[in-house]
């Protein structure tokens, strides 16, 4: 098969109808976290156990088609003793894999962070690809203040998630370009309205000048949103406000827009992205790809104890099926009974 055609395939079975993506990629600091927050401490044995449990939930592939694994995970077993990727395949979800490195602080930026891991990015996809990853995700964060992001914030991450994308593409990897802008902080809506503007556009500039294919990339950005320390706004605010900004500035080449949750809680995030596509046809595919939002009630119910593993993919099945539902504007709340 050719690059080309290896992309097209890819997006194809990425973009589906009633389905998103569910972020499984937690670095390992992250999903420490995650764990304390349900009484479990985080170890290589643990962290298998409880990805197994999930990514085996009978059923997950209808409503998810793709699973950002983090690298740990890509060459891991389930309990099953299935290689994770084959796992999946054997759902008809197809396998990812996040591979920036993490972020530091920008230099002579104050505030401001960039997203590094672009060294050896080429030698490092041959090898997922091998392990069966077919698509890549990078992360960009950018902090809201008065006055961040900074120019220079906005330009250099910019720059290194194009050449990122390019790069993947180049291998026959579709890339998801996550620009995350923050909810963290005590901005209005309109403020996060001006900043997502902004770094979507620079992104585009960047992506264009590394000749990435719209065609065959995602885009995961955040919703539009006040400061999460401000009163929430509703779902159609949400809704309004995020589709304005994008119809600024997302081509209608790119094929889908899979929103991450950032924090939104996992109702929230349901509520919104139904509202979203409830506002009428837009030129993309508006869809999920969760991981807060997805996983947090399957963690809760395994709570590190492998007897509760049908109560965890009974949790992140009822997520992926209503977020499924959301994703065509069908969901209600009485759903979540
Ligand atoms: C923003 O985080 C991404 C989406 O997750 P949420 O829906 O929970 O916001 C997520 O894919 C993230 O990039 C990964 O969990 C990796 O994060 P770390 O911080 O571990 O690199």
């Amino acid at each position: 098969m050719s690059i080309q055609d290896e992309l097209a395939s890819t997006i194809e079975n990425l973009v589906k109808p009633g389905q998103g993506i569910l972020a499984a990629d937690e670095s390992h600091p992250t999903i420490a976290k995650r764990f304390a927050a349900v009484g479990v401490e985080s170890s290589e044995d643990k962290r298998r156990e409880y990805r197994s449990v999930i990514l085996s939930a009978p059923g997950l592939g209808e409503f998810i088609s793709g699973v950002i694994l983090f690298e740990e995970t890509l060459g891991q077993k389930s309990l099953e003793d299935v290689r994770i990727p084959q796992l999946l395949e054997s759902q008809g979800i197809v396998p990812g894999i996040k591979v920036d490195k993490g972020k530091k602080p920008l230099i002579n930026a104050p505030g401001d962070e960039i997203t590094f891991g672009l060294d050896g990015l080429d030698d490092r996809l041959e090898i997922y690809k091998n392990a069966g990853a077919r698509f890549a995700k990078w992360r960009d964060v950018f902090h809201i203040s008065d006055t961040l992001p900074s120019r220079q914030a906005v330009e250099a991450n910019a720059e290194v998630l194009a050449r990122y994308a390019a790069i993947c593409q180049s291998m026959g990897i579709v890339p998801i370009v996550e620009p995350e802008v923050l909810i963290d902080g005590e901005h209005s809506m309109d403020r996060c309205a001006e900043v997502s503007e902004a770094v979507l556009r620079e992104v585009f500039h960047a992506l264009a000048r590394h000749g990435v294919q719209l065609e065959h990339m995602i885009l995961k950005p955040s919703m539009v949103t006040p400061g999460k320390e401000c009163p929430k706004a509703t779902p159609e605010q949400v809704a309004e406000a995020t589709i304005r900004v994008f119809r600024q500035v997302v081509p209608a080449a790119v094929p889908g827009i899979n929103f991450l949750s950032g924090g939104q809680t996992p109702e929230e995030a349901t509520l919104n992205l139904n509202a979203i596509n409830n506002l009428g046809s837009q030129p993309w595919a508006l869809s999920f790809s969760y991981g807060r939002a997805l996983q947090e009630p399957a963690q809760k119910a395994w709570a590190g104890n492998l007897e509760n593993g049908p109560a965890a993919q009974e949790a992140i099945l009822k997520r992926a099926r209503l977020n499924g539902a959301a994703r065509s504007g069908s969901y209600s709340t009485d759903m979540e009974a």
